[in-house]
């Protein structure tokens, strides 16, 4: 089977990696030159974490952790409170074990695959257009002119896949909007940093947090809810500007937010990175037209609210690869496409299932409901270390994040009897 896959984020090159066992052939096109040092930290959850351990990549992964230690949360005086340290084999903090940043994790997904010999890297290329998508095969022309015909087209090209728009009616694309927008770049280390993720609840609905990563700078992200009809739009047309808009517009707004923000404003225009993002969720009626199909965050972004992002996409590499793997040779794939979609569909929704106080709980607009979130997190944090109490602290704290919240289909074409790694 040939495979073109579109996208070198999480999706694209961990569903090549299982494809490459099943002896398909696999072209993967990524739009950069590189992969982007871009974004912050990504967690694997649940039934991903099976499927990493699979792969054989449990200690590439935690070799590249983000080093932070736990989660703090910070007063209107700038003084920490609240601590919740990082428990190994729980995820009873906002900081789990599994934490990489996210071209960290693209990195050791594309590190794993590239020198396969089944497998061809074009970085800097594109699908120009989709010629074709019938019975025989999907015929495209690649940005760099060449027209090829493949077996299976794989859209991982992200929450915003133009390539979408071309292959699928307008109507059965849902975007809901949380009314949210997460802004992140890198800045350099000052001595009073330290290795902890430190958030700061400013008022009007502005949030700042700083947070380690293992190359000795720190992570900086803004958070805003608008707070009326004006703003909405200025941030909304934000997204559609470019990086000199978005940073007048966080200057406009944040100057008065309090705590470090003064720092953080005055470090972005030399920032290296810098990624402006819409909480947005992707909902598609059907995930697949033809032999084109989508995955990751094209199929179904969820927003980092979730936290389930990547586990999403590496579990839906790990199932679709596997229905594909059990086609007849020269078979359309439309049979596994379906059966791809009706296994995993059901954990997507629910996934994808935000509760309606969030993002509004952590995102305070007046300082009396500023110290009700301070109060109760402060009160969590001091459950959370109390052995005594622990037991109480399930309810809000997921202790099973190690069980499969997925239940993995098992596919013979990726069944080793090796001894599985123990994390
Ligand atoms: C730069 C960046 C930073 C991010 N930062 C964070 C973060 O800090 N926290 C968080 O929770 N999530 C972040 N995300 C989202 C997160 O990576 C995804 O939610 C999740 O990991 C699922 O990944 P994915 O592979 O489906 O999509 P993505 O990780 O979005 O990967 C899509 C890839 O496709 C490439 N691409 C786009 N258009 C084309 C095209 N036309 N042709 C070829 N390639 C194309 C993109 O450059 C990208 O490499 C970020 C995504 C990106 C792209
Ligand atoms: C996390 O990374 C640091 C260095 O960046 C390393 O010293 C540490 O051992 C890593 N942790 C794990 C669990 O591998
Ligand atoms: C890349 O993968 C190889 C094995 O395939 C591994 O030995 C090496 O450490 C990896 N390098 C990085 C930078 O992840
Ligand atoms: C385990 O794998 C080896 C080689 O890959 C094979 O020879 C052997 O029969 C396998 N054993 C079982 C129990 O599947
Ligand atoms: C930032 C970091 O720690 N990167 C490491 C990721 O893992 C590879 C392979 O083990 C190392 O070579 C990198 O230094």
């Amino acid at each position: 089977m040939r495979v073109l896959i579109s996208g070198v984020g999480v999706a694209g090159p961990s569903v090549a990696w299982f494809l490459a066992r099943t002896g398909a052939l696999i072209t993967t096109v990524e739009k950069t030159p590189a992969i982007l040092p871009h974004g912050q930290n990504i967690d694997i959850q649940g039934s991903a974490r099976k499927v990493v351990r699979k792969m054989g990549l449990v200690d590439e992964i935690l070799k590249n952790n983000t080093t932070e230690k736990g989660t703090k949360i910070i007063d209107a005086k700038g003084r920490s409170f609240a601590p919740f340290p990082v428990k190994q084999g729980a995820s009873r903090s906002f900081t789990s074990e599994f934490e990489i940043l996210r071209a960290d994790l693209a990195k050791v997904f594309y590190n794993a695959t590239k020198d396969h010999p089944n497998v061809e890297y074009l970085f800097g290329t594109t699908v120009k257009e989709i010629i074709s998508n019938n019975e025989e095969a999907v015929k495209v022309e690649l940005s760099n002119g060449e027209i090829r015909s493949f077996d299976l087209l794989i859209l991982a090209d992200g929450q915003w896949s133009k390539l979408r728009k071309t292959c699928f009616p307008s109507d059965s694309l849902t975007v809901i909007d949380k009314d949210m927008y997460a802004v992140y770049w890198t800045i350099p280390r000052i001595p009073s940093d330290d290795d902890w993720w430190n958030i700061y609840f400013g008022l009007d609905s502005r949030v700042i947090t700083l947070r380690p990563d293992p190359y000795g700078t720190i992570r900086a992200m803004f958070t805003r809810m608008p707070l009326n009809e004006d703003q909405r739009r200025a941030w909304s047309e934000a997204c559609r500007g470019d990086r000199q808009t978005q940073e007048q517009l966080l200057r406009k707004e944040f100057s008065d937010a309090g705590w470090q923000a003064q720092r953080l404003l005055d470090s972005l225009d030399k920032a290296p990175d810098f990624y402006f993002q819409p909480m947005q969720q992707i909902k598609l009626s059907h995930w697949s037209t033809g032999r084109i199909v989508c995955l990751g965050d094209t199929a179904h972004a969820p927003t980092p609210l979730t936290g389930m992002g990547t586990s999403l996409a590496i579990n839906g590499a790990y199932v679709l690869a596997g229905e594909l793997s059990k086609l007849e040779e020269g078979e359309h794939p439309a049979r596994a496409l379906d059966s791809f979609e009706s296994i995993f569909r059901p954990f997507v929704e629910e996934s994808q299932d935000i509760p309606w106080f969030v993002p509004g709980v952590a995102h305070p607009d007046t300082a009396w409901k500023r110290w009700i979130l301070h109060t109760g997190l402060s009160t969590l944090s001091t459950v959370a270390s109390s052995p005594w109490l622990r037991k109480l602290s399930s309810v809000v704290f997921d202790e099973n994040s190690e069980m499969e919240d997925f239940k993995l289909p098992i596919y013979p074409a990726f069944e080793t009897n090796e001894t599985e790694q123990e994390i």
